[in-house]
């Protein structure tokens, strides 16, 4: 009985550790390289999640900005807006696009320095299980 209860703990163990591994991970990552004198930075890429449990990226941290967030466009009256997306689902067993020009991209505000092309910028999406997923985007002048 001790036993069991031991081997229980030990399993329960290695499930907590295994969702501690972001289940989300980012193909296709990139950010658009920015003229001198811009201090916002635009990046894009798919966010897909393999887990069963539907997922949400709560935050978005990176040191080559003030801030760093989701932002979602849409067509107002003939004009293109964006906004601050909140928290952003990633399906179970689904993707999110971040795409130039329309539905999602991330947006780095307060650019420390311009994005040049080349380099390469650090970005750690928060979920909301608490997993962090760092991923480095690579910069580039154009869309790949
Ligand atoms: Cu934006």
């Amino acid at each position: 009985m001790r036993k069991s209860l031991l081997l229980t703990a030990l399993l329960a163990g290695v499930a907590v550790a295994g969702q501690s591994l972001a289940a989300v991970t980012v193909q296709g990552a990139w950010l658009r390289a920015t003229p001198p004198g811009v201090d916002v930075g635009a990046g894009y890429g798919t966010l897909r999640n393999d887990g069963d449990q539907p997922r949400q990226i709560v935050r978005v941290e990176t040191g080559a900005a003030d801030s760093a967030m989701i932002h979602s466009m849409s067509q107002d009256k003939g004009m293109m807006q964006m906004r601050e997306a909140g928290a952003l689902a990633v399906p179970a067993h689904g993707s999110v696009a971040l795409t130039p020009g329309q539905g999602y991209h991330l947006m780095l505000m307060g650019l420390r320095q311009p994005l040049a092309a080349g380099q390469s910028v650090p970005v750690t999406f928060v979920l909301d299980d608490g997993s962090r997923l760092q991923v480095d985007f690579p910069v580039r002048a154009a869309a790949p």
